[in-house]
């Protein structure tokens, strides 16, 4: 009987002790979900205006904080997708890009290629290796209608509307990056895709009808190809674009391995013009 008693008191200790646990293991996760959410959201922004300041901040003789006042007037307040390109124009304004006669270089469809090859040499500039087109560089953000903050996650994309937040600004930047260029400017296309200037790209759509000659005198079409393309230089999207250039720009293509590329890029000493 003892035996048996001893075994239900241990048996409800043993209960209370699993009671006990379970409030606490409940408490504990209220406790991080009450901490660490709004920590986390709120990480999530300073983490966007850091990098933003942060990236700023490799640009000598700016004053960044001033920047980013600049930067997020242009979608703070605002429905994400209603940001019209001119929302941008005071920041276009307030960092202008430095014309860069002959060493301007464009692209569409060959992003990773492009900044492997401008990060490790210093031939060409893209966007990216610009002060505004480095701070956004792969970032997304937007605001919201009657909140004063930026947020980074839940932002509409291209497939929701038109007017949002990063295409406005993409479209504004490669704009104005267009209208400094000058002399020689060199676009890297696909040589892997049928259509290597597509019409409905930021590079044929916003970008080539702001060459204007004389300013710019040529376009230099580099087609980075694999072993494997089918596309050459001979290709009909290709004809469009020597078309669509303002008369007087003149015009010519090259067929360059991807392989010479990231080699020339891993080869500091060789001089710019001997890449292709
Ligand atoms: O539409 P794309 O290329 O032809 O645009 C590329 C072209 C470049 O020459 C740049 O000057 O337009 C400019 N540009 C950017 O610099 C840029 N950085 C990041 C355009 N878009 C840029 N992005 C993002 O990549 C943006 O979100 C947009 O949708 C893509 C465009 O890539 P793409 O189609 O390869």
């Amino acid at each position: 009987m003892e035996c048996a008693g001893s075994g239900a008191a241990e048996k409800i200790r043993r209960r209370r002790r699993l009671v006990a646990c379970a409030v606490a293991v409940l408490v504990a996760v209220c406790v991080v979900v009450a901490v660490a959410v709004p920590l986390s959201l709120r990480r999530d922004t300073r983490t966007f205006k850091d990098t933003f300041v942060a990236r700023c901040e490799g640009f000598k003789g700016y004053d960044c904080e001033k920047i980013w006042g600049v930067f997020e007037q242009a979608y703070v307040g605002r429905d994400p997708c209603d940001v019209p390109v001119g929302a941008y124009g005071p920041l276009l304004v307030a960092v202008p890009f430095p014309p860069a006669c002959n060493r301007m270089m464009f692209w569409s469809k060959t992003k990773d290629v492009v900044h492997d090859f401008t990060e490790k040499r210093d031939c060409f500039v893209t966007v990216e290796d610009t002060l505004l087109g480095s701070v956004l560089d792969g970032q997304t953000w937007c605001g919201k209608e009657g909140s004063s903050e930026t947020f980074t996650t839940d932002c509409p994309g291209w497939t929701q509307c038109e007017n949002n937040t990063v295409r406005s600004f993409w479209t504004g930047a490669s704009a104005a990056f267009a209208e400094a260029a000058c002399g020689d400017a060199t676009v890297m296309l696909n040589g892997t895709l049928a259509t290597p200037f597509s019409s409905s790209s930021v590079f044929a759509s916003i970008e080539v009808p702001r060459f204007r000659s004389p300013k710019v005198k040529s376009l230099k079409v580099v087609l980075v190809t694999q072993k494997n393309s089918a596309t050459n230089c001979g290709n009909e999207s290709l004809k469009d674009l020597q078309k669509q250039l303002d008369r007087g720009i003149t015009y010519d293509c090259t067929e360059v391995p991807e392989a010479q590329i990231l080699d020339c890029s891993s080869h500091p000493e060789k001089p710019c013009g001997a890449c292709w």
